[in-house]
């Protein structure tokens, strides 16, 4: 047996998958504290998009990617699971074929641990799949489950996955275990998870051939919205010095030849003068030359003039806004963080700074429990009305959020008893005025601009 780690990637399940820079973040900094263990690590990326020589291995169709590292998946149509029977809509695998999967697992030595990660809740198939393939062809290696699904359902990610360990929260909480108790080595270091400046950077040589990474400026988030479940993932609200974000960046610029970068932080903006302002201004200083993406949302709350001018000139080429709703009750509920004024004054300053309307994106939170359509449509115009695009985000009920409770009464879906029903793209907590039919007229709506 040799002495490697095996890290992997999952497969997506679900009617559609995008690549809005996704890339398994958690477990490339579970590969970076293995490594400081002095052990030997392998990745597996079962989300392949066929830019490497993957795609030679089987007989796929290389899916159309755009430049700056999104773009489709590979995906195969399979069947429906039982629990989704009655939707009358394509499930697709997304990722490279099955068969491929079996044959670099058989084409691999047999390795001392297999560690997998995992997104949303309901993506749990692909997580499954990739369980049994990796037991049936190496039935007496190990199998550590963690990450997102592991963590918010953690029970049912014991009962049904079948991996020896489903260990949930923070990687970092476990390297010990995973190292002594699961290996019998002895730990040489440990990750404080709460001092990110001290984590050693994700692996990301261990990718063949990244269009983009992925970067976090801190863990958690200062705000405490119903529907999320940040809080749950990783309490409180850590940052590291911004100096050290844009080390960070120039070390992969040189090592991997990457320009394109996405931020995964829940609150980039959150107390400017902390982070955003002096990592800005640094990114220009050293004339970076690269291009940033914010597919998670931003606080528009937070922008000023001087910010809206520091992101444009930085590079910012992906702006996505978190405005959730235009009513001001609603508004209130989800905890206050933004008004109709401050989404105004942001999409000016943006404008002026010298961004174009189609350039800033607005989420508009869509099927929340009592929301209705009207709502949603109002929305939606409201934030035409200022020149800049408003996009959809449908609403996933999650357990352990404040919201859970609500969303479970307002859904004829069992949320609790199946992840499968917290899939946004059922719409699963919608009010009776959002019908299949309004919600297209409504995504029509949203692309009229
Ligand atoms: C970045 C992000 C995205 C990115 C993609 C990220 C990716 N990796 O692919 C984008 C912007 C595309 C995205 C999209 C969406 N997202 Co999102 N996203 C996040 C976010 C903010 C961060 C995830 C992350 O990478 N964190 C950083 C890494 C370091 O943490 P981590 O992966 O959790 O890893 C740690 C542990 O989990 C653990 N770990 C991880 N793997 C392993 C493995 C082992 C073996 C072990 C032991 C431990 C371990 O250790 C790691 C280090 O501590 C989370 C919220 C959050 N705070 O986590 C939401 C979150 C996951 N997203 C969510 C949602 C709702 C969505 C959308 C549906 C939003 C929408 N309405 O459109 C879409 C769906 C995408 C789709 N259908 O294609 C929900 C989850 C919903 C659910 N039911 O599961 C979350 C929780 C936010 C929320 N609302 O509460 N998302």
């Amino acid at each position: 047996m040799s002495q490697r780690i095996l890290l992997i990637n999952p497969w997506i399940y679900d009617f559609s998958a995008y690549d809005f820079w996704m890339k398994p973040l958690g477990l490339f900094y579970m590969a970076s504290y293995l490594r400081k263990n002095g052990l030997e690590v392998q990745f597996i990326d079962c989300l392949d998009s066929g830019v490497t020589d993957i795609c030679s291995l089987g007989e796929v169709k290389r899916p159309t990617r755009k430049q700056g590292g999104q773009g489709k998946f590979i995906k195969e149509k399979i069947a429906r699971p039982e629990a989704l029977a009655g939707i009358p809509k394509p499930y697709h695998r997304y990722g490279i074929p099955h068969h491929v999967l079996s044959k670099i697992l058989k084409g691999s030595e047999k390795p001392r641990l297999i560690l997998i990660t995992s997104m949303m809740t309901y993506w749990y198939p692909g997580v499954f799949d990739v369980i049994s393939v990796v037991k049936d062809i190496f039935p007496d290696v190990q199998v550590v489950l963690g990450g997102i699904y592991a963590t918010l359902c953690y029970d049912h990610a014991r009962k049904n996955a079948g991996a020896d360990h489903v260990l949930p929260g923070p990687g970092e909480r476990h390297i010990s275990y995973i190292i002594n108790d699961i290996l019998g080595e002895k730990i040489r270091y440990v990750p404080d998870e709460h001092d990110l400046d001290q984590l050693p950077y994700p692996a990301f040589d261990l990718l063949p051939a990244p269009e983009q990474v992925p970067l976090l400026t801190s863990r958690g988030c200062p705000f405490r919205c119903p529907y999320c479940a940040s809080k749950l993932l990783s309490n409180g609200f850590d940052r590291r010095a911004p100096f050290k974000v844009v080390n960070e960046m120039a070390h992969w610029q040189k090592i991997l030849g990457v320009r394109n970068f996405s931020f995964y932080d829940d609150a980039l903006l959150s107390n400017p003068q902390e982070m955003a302002i002096p990592m800005l201004k640094e990114i220009i200083r050293r004339e970076m030359d690269c291009h940033f993406h914010c597919p998670n949302g931003l606080h528009l709350r937070e922008i000023t003039p001087e910010i809206a001018n520091l992101l444009y000139k930085a590079g910012f080429k992906t702006i996505r806004f978190g405005l959730e709703t235009t009513h001001w009750k609603r508004q209130q509920e989800l905890g206050g963080k933004v008004d109709n004024s401050a989404f105004e004054r942001a999409a000016a300053y943006m404008q002026e700074a010298g961004y174009s309307g189609k350039d800033i994106g607005v989420y508009l939170l869509c099927g929340m429990p009592d929301q209705t359509a009207q709502e949603i449509r109002e929305s939606i115009l409201y934030v035409h009305s200022r020149g800049v695009k408003p996009i959809l985000a449908e609403y996933s009920p999650i357990p352990g959020t404040q919201l859970w409770n609500e969303a479970r009464c307002a859904s004829s879906y069992p949320l609790a008893e199946e992840p499968l029903y917290h899939n946004n793209s059922l719409l699963p907590c919608a009010s009776a005025s959002l019908t299949t039919e309004t919600y297209q007229e409504l995504k029509g709506l949203t692309r009229q601009f």
